[in-house]
């Protein structure tokens, strides 16, 4: 079981994502659970500020240190060790990561993936605005994560990224009969012929030939 906990002032964003079916059966059968909080939660004032402007002056608003900070810390799960009469409680280290989603960090990728399905909690903390004060970076934050070399709103769309290549790689996600992999070369369903306009698009006949052997050296050479 991988937690995954996403720190955003969007929660709505990821309602029909985490309801999508692979993330909801998953969750469902307890190989990954997903929490969804919102920033706001861990402010003081009225007006449930989570933003500032920035010293030094510039246009926009930075996302302030002390809500994120009062958010990991409400998030992190703790050792939980039971004690009972005479029996030593039983501790372990808990796996966990603070990612900090912004354009300036480094690229996720599949090796990043598959070490981070290792883990038993994620705590993701998504940028908005203009930025978010560097002492999160610094301080809170293990990581800062990009998803690619463009700008987006904010963190949401990244945070979904991880959520979806980390738990296709948890054992017992992805069924036995449906595929982990995608496949490795070009792929073909019904019609045989599909009438586009004046054209006629067709499916490879060696792919209806019934010949293995031939199907499986035509892939080979196909990507
Ligand atoms: Cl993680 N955040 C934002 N705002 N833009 C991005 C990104 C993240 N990754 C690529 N572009």
């Amino acid at each position: 079981m991988i937690q995954f906990d996403v720190i955003t002032i969007f929660p709505e964003i990821f309602k029909g994502f985490v309801s999508e079916s692979l993330l909801a059966r998953g969750q469902k059968k307890k190989i990954i659970r997903i929490g969804l909080h919102n920033l706001r939660k861990w402010t003081t004032d009225k007006h449930k500020t989570v933003d500032d402007n920035p010293y030094g002056g510039g246009p926009g608003m930075v996302l302030k240190i002390e809500p994120i900070f009062k958010a990991v810390k409400s998030i992190e799960l703790k050792v939980k060790s039971k004690r009972s009469k005479n029996v030593k409680p039983k501790t372990y280290n808990l796996k966990q990561r603070v990612i900090l989603f912004s354009p300036r960090g480094k690229k996720l990728t599949q090796e990043l993936a598959k070490k981070w399905a290792k883990l038993d909690q994620l705590i993701f903390i998504c940028g908005r605005y203009e930025g978010v004060d560097e002492r999160v970076a610094d301080y809170i934050a293990d990581e800062v994560i990009s998803i690619g070399d463009y700008v987006l709103n904010g963190g949401e769309v990244a945070a979904m990224a991880v959520i979806e290549s980390v738990s296709r790689l948890i054992p017992g996600f992805i069924a036995k009969k449906e595929s982990a992999q995608k496949a490795d070369h070009a792929q073909y369903t019904r019609p045989e012929v599909f009438i586009m306009g004046k054209k006629r698009l067709k499916v490879p006949k060696v792919l209806l030939s019934g010949d293995h052997k031939k199907i499986k050296e035509w892939r080979k050479n196909i990507i």
